[in-house]
């Protein structure tokens, strides 16, 4: 359990990744209460400083004992990490926010969004788990619909972003970027494909392509990231009975995911009816003018903290069917923002 303080000291596990990062701006632009921020990474940053509210902060190593005096760990870490060192912050009397896949379906370890299962955070025994960042946007849209006129199935396609991936992601995108600008030929067929040695962090190119695998293949040919959705969205929502699959894209976008979500409700809701419940939604923006060319766009959503939604259509194939374009940055609401909402949530009820 967090105890009631004036201020908390706060260990950042991951922080000079793209999430650690982010993790950053968002505690000082929200002002968290914080008395002690200890900045974790692992030997190759031992060497770094990050700022924080106009101060320099030195990287400390990941270790075992990295976690004393601290009330609140948030780690972006990745998963094996996760295992391997949250239970020591538990042991040493620190609550985690965790945003690796490592403990998300653990029945013992609650897996929140703020805007639709907030009391869940209340009832941890030391790690809560941040969604993957797909399913996080595609539930603070869904939820309201699914209070309304319960939703029985839903058909995902995302277009993920490669901040998604992590920092050396971006930088193997930007790279590729560069170099088919500087090549003479670009125009001509084959011209804007990249030399192999420029392909290490993706499978394949991803400047100028799209790559319909994120993360592993799973026996069932699906991917662990389409089964993510899957399986996070029914936890979330307390549902097994909903149906979903999901199609997870990897996009030459920097920042922010998209999805197109079609939804199969109980009970009919009209696209009138579902914008307006939309509208009144937490954390979600309604952007819906066709006639204005108006719909949500990533390079919009980008350093945005809500999740935007557009292109809200009946879906003519089925009785009660709707068809949404979902957008939101990754690295906030998929990630950091969303962490640090539940941080708050604890801090609210200590
Ligand atoms: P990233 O940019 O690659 O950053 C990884 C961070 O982890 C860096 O700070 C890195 O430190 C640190 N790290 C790596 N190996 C370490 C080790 N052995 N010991 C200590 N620190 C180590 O990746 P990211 O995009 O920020 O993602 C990190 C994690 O967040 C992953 O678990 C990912 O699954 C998760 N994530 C979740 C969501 C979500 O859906 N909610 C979204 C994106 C990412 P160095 O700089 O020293 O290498
Ligand atoms: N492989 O947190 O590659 O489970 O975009 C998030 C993002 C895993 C996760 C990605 C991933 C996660 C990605």
């Amino acid at each position: 359990m967090l105890k009631k303080r004036e201020q908390y000291n706060v260990a950042i596990m991951g922080a000079t990744g793209a999430v650690g990062t982010q993790f950053l701006s968002i505690l000082e632009e929200r002002n968290f209460p914080i008395k002690e921020i200890r900045l974790l990474a692992s030997g190759r940053s031992k060497e770094r400083k990050l700022k924080f509210k106009g101060k320099n902060y030195s990287v400390g190593v990941l270790s075992h004992d990295s976690f004393k005096g601290i009330d609140i760990v948030l780690s972006s870490a990745g998963a094996s990490r996760s295992k391997e060192f949250l239970p020591s912050a538990v042991k040493a009397g620190c609550v985690c926010v965790d945003n690796s896949s490592a403990f998300r379906m653990d029945k013992d370890v609650p897996l929140v969004v703020p805007e639709v299962n907030p009391r869940e955070a209340l009832h941890h025994k030391g790690i809560i788990a941040n969604p993957n960042c797909s399913t996080i946007q595609a539930v603070v849209a869904l939820w309201p619909l699914h209070r309304k006129a319960k939703i029985k199935r839903i058909v995902a396609s995302t277009y993920q972003s490669v901040s998604g991936a992590g920092q050396q992601k971006i930088l193997e995108m930007e790279k590729q970027i560069d170099v088919i600008n500087k090549s003479v030929d670009n125009w001509a067929v084959g011209h804007h494909s990249v030399d192999k040695f420029l392909i290490k962090e993706f499978s394949h190119q991803i400047a100028f392509n799209l790559i319909p695998q994120i993360d592993v293949f799973l026996e069932n040919a699906y991917t662990k990231e389409e089964m993510k959705l899957v399986h996070e969205t029914r936890k979330i929502m307390g549902d097994d009975s909903i149906r979903i699959t999901a199609t997870c894209i990897r996009v030459p976008v920097f920042f922010a995911h998209s999805e197109s979500i079609n939804i199969e409700t109980e009970k009919k809701l009209t696209a009138l009816e579902a914008k307006k419940v939309l509208s009144k939604a937490p954390g979600v923006i309604v952007v819906d003018d066709p006639s204005s060319g108006k719909y949500p766009m990533p390079l919009y959503a980008e350093g945005k903290n809500e999740v935007f939604v557009g292109r809200i259509r009946e879906d003519e194939s089925i009785e009660n069917g709707l068809n949404l374009w979902v957008v939101s940055d990754n690295l906030r609401k998929g990630a950091a923002l969303n962490a640090i909402q539940i941080a708050e949530l604890l801090i609210k009820n200590a």
